[in-house]
């Protein structure tokens, strides 16, 4: 079961009288544990399931008010009910380990397990703790959603226009400016992190897991150990594609700022890539964009010629998914739903999709800008609350995707068909650019998906090491910098200050949200997008290849969406792809013209980091 996609999974939580009978109440003494039969467990699962439904929407409504109106008022109430969420959440988790040794059937073994495994912060039985745990997530997400930068008292921006800057503006100073300023509003979290962690390590502790570590890389229907192996292996294919983007990147970011500040031996500064964590690079196409000049549709432009507002590319989005065979959005979406950021008082504008009641009430939570980029998360957004209608018929345990990054790849996928092609039907663009600007096309979006893959796996390579205690906290900035380095070659453009917390400037930290759900996201979508391009009778390659219209392509992707978490990820992946292994062949392929024309530019200059 899942409101929000983007803040904490599942946090489900369940008092179940059949398990009050391990108490003995009149002497406080433990009673011997009662043989617990397999009718047991399924009623068990049944009222656990029952009493989650009572909780979900009054916790879910409580956050939706904070995260829309951050103040002392709204905070208390969702930092109180989520308190109740995951306090019950991990007593429920506990429980269910009771049927551990008896058998059952798979069905009510599957939902076992997901009760324990898909706790993001699982709360300490000591309830001034779990309150705690509670009063910190809270404050943490309101500390990002209402951080600002000042210059001076008067003269404040939000995240939303300093990423404006950050994407737009070729003013190294300023983009410095900027860098640095959002960085600011984040030492203050760094000791309630730290006591997040400490909490919700002995909340893991209790349900048997080493660490919350352990408890992440655990929720993917494999051993945690091998699905780490197998993220080493997915990122092992895509590495070389990486490597060659990169070292195109840093030559003309090099010819754009000179050599001083671009150093063609080192990773590349942090604040100069187009985006505030240096996350995604499609804003900086035009300084790495072929010399001869191609034609790349600018959808940012497209858009404003043809008066599109937020309400219009929200629309425009909606009837893809329709042009697919799904019905349209319920009126309670477009009334309910937040595009806009709203004057006169905080929210968190980070994108985020909700389900709040666990069928129809589906919503977005959004400040809409009117770019291409924008549009885009639109399209993942709405992905989210595809995905959660689809199975809102399934049992609340499985009313998930078949593992977190599935979730993350539906909207995305459905992008991947806003091509040339289909720009030109829905009337944003007049003409399609011939073949000839294909390069163009695809390093434009390699900027943004090749340039990603690192940055999706690197986060959670972080906190993993900060959960496991292999990072200490007075090590917290300088491990984040060293994985940077690593995985991205993106270097801090400054020293650090040693009070810096550079992570908690990262929405998913302070929020808790995992994120290597977004690294397998950006594996999965090329996967799924071949699939149904094939459905769809496509003959055009692939990079040109648009979903649009196609019922065939709709109703097999509806098939697995549907299916929720009733079945391992494999086996979704099987339903839709044939085949149940991640991999990268896929978004490799998608690119394998742009490799080539990147080896030809990358002759003669020093790559690597
Ligand atoms: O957080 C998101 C979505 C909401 S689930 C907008 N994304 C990641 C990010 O912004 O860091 C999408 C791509 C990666
Ligand atoms: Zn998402």
């Amino acid at each position: 079961m899942l409101n929000k996609y983007s803040l904490s999974a599942v946090m489900l939580a369940v008092s179940v009288a059949l398990l009050s009978c391990n108490q003995d109440s009149s002497s406080g003494k433990t009673a011997s544990k009662p043989m617990l039969s397999s009718d047991d467990a399924k009623q068990f699962v049944d009222n656990a399931q029952l009493e989650l439904e009572k909780i979900s929407f009054p916790s879910a409504t409580a956050s939706w008010v904070y995260q829309t109106n951050i103040n002392q008022d709204t905070a208390a109430l969702s930092a109180y009910l989520s308190e109740k969420v995951s306090s019950l959440s991990s007593s429920l988790a506990k429980q269910a380990a009771d049927f551990n040794n008896v058998e059952v059937d798979p069905d009510t073994r599957r939902k076992l397990d997901l009760m324990r495994n898909s706790l993001v912060l699982p709360a300490p039985a000591n309830p001034e703790k779990s309150a705690r745990l509670s009063q910190i997530t809270s404050d943490l997400e309101g500390m990002y959603g209402s951080g600002k930068y000042c210059k001076t008292e008067n003269d404040c921006m939000g995240l939303t226009d300093m990423s404006s800057v950050m994407s737009a503006s070729r003013d190294e100073a300023l983009l410095l400016e900027m860098w640095q300023g959002w960085r600011q509003v984040s030492p203050p979290m760094k000791a309630l992190y730290e006591e997040e962690v400490e909490l919700a390590n002995e909340g893991a502790r209790e349900l048997g897991f080493t660490d919350i570590s352990d408890l992440w890389r655990g929720s993917y229907d494999m051993p945690a150990d091998d699905f780490a192996v197998e993220l080493d292996r997915l990122w092992g294919q895509v590495k070389p594609f990486y490597d060659a983007l990169h070292c195109h990147v840093r030559a003309e970011l090099g010819n754009e700022y000179g050599t001083d500040k671009v150093p063609q031996d080192q990773p590349i500064p942090a604040h100069l890539l187009g985006n505030m964590w240096a996350q995604s690079w499609g804003n900086i196409y035009d300084i790495v964009k072929p010399k001869q000049e191609l034609e790349v549709i600018d959808v940012t432009q497209a858009l404003a010629d043809h008066n599109y507002d937020e309400i219009k590319m929200v629309k425009q989005a909606e009837s893809f998914f329709s042009s697919l065979g799904f019905e349209p959005l319920p009126d309670s979406f477009w009334e309910r739903s937040q595009f806009v950021k709203p004057e006169g008082r905080d929210v968190v504008c980070h994108a985020s999709a909700w389900d709040l009641d666990n069928k129809d009430d589906l919503r977005i939570k959004m400040c809409i800008q009117k770019t291409g980029e924008e549009f885009a998360v639109i399209h993942h957004e709405l992905g989210h609350n595809y995905y959660q209608r689809a199975y809102k018929n399934q049992p609340l345990l499985y009313k998930n995707s078949a593992n977190d990054g599935f979730h993350e790849a539906i909207g995305d996928t459905v992008a991947l068909s806003i091509t040339p092609k289909y720009l030109k039907e829905i009337g944003l663009v007049d003409s399609i650019p011939d073949a000839s600007n294909d390069i163009g096309m695809l390093l434009k979006l390699a900027l943004d998906k090749i340039a990603f893959v690192p940055f999706g796996l690197m986060v959670d390579q972080w906190r993993w090491k900060v959960f496991s205690g292999e990072v200490k906290p007075a090590d917290y900035n300088k491990a984040w910098w060293e994985l940077r380095e690593k995985y991205q070659g993106v270097m801090a453009p400054v020293v650090r200050s040693s009070d810096a917390f550079d992570p908690g400037a990262k929405y998913h930290v302070p929020a808790n949200t995992p994120y290597t759900r977004y690294f397998l996201a950006h594996i999965l979508q090329f996967q799924f997008h071949k699939t149904l391009c094939d459905i769809s009778g496509n003959t055009d390659p692939i990079h040109r290849c648009s979903i649009y219209g196609s019922k065939k392509a709709g109703e097999a992707l509806n098939n697995m969406l549907e299916m929720g978490q009733s079945k391992t990820w494999q086996e979704a992946l099987t339903t839709l792809t044939g085949n149940g292994e991640m991999d990268a062949s896929a978004i490799l392929d998608y690119f394998a013209p742009l490799k080539d024309w990147l080896d030809e530019q990358n002759q003669g200059r020093t790559c690597g980091f």
